[in-house]
């Protein structure tokens, strides 16, 4: 995870240098909490030993972006990466279809090679690609879920569904403002 940062924070960082507009504002990395790969175990029937091979998203990295708009930016930087230093395995888009929740994000799952003292190993990780606004969206709700362990009541997810979607307008009313400056 933390080569990725660098690799990523590094072309951030060429763009600032060059004071060229960046599609990505910010990367950030987490490693799955001990209770999140439980709970992610038991729901895809997911036994111990198979957690390496199944389990996509033990690691991740974020890039976040300032609009929706540099999405489709952010995720070109890493598919011209595939085949080089890492191998895209899939894609999904909850960016265009957001998951039941509400939730939004691009999610590109890949293989990394990582050359440990004792050979090459290739580990998954899911890199999400979402705007700072999905990603204000999808902390608050992520640590709000936790707290109901998962059986939060149904009038709080049509809100939470309902915010969802009011913080997709934001982003698509910026990303118009930001349009109509251009234009001037
Ligand atoms: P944590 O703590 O971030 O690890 P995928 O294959 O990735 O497209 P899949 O296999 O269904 O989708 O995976 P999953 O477990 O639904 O989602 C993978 C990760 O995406 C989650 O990991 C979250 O980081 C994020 N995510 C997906 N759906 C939601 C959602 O409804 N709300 C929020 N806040 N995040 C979501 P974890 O294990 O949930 O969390």
């Amino acid at each position: 995870m933390n080569e990725l940062l660098v690799k990523f924070n590094g072309i951030l960082n060429e763009y600032n240098r060059r004071k060229i507009y960046s599609p990505i504002d910010r990367v950030d990395g987490r490693v799955k909490s001990i209770g999140s790969i439980l709970e992610k175990a038991s729901r895809k029937n997911i036994l111990y030993d198979e957690l390496e091979e199944k389990m996509e998203d033990l690691a991740g990295i974020r890039l976040i972006c300032r609009f929706v708009e540099d999405i489709d930016k952010a995720v070109d930087i890493v598919r011209r990466r595939d085949g080089y230093d890492l191998k895209i395995l899939r894609e999904r888009d909850y960016v265009k279809e957001a998951k039941p929740s509400g939730y939004r994000s691009y999610h590109i799952h890949i293989d990394y090679p990582v050359f440990t003292a004792f050979g090459r190993k290739d580990v998954k990780v899911e890199i999400q690609v979402r705007t700072m606004v999905m990603n204000y969206w999808a902390t608050i709700e992520h640590s709000l879920k936790y707290k109901y362990d998962g059986n939060m009541p149904v009038y709080l997810l049509e809100r939470l569904k309902k915010s969802a979607e009011a913080a997709y307008q934001l982003d698509k009313e910026m990303g118009k403002i930001r349009e109509d400056i251009h234009e001037i």
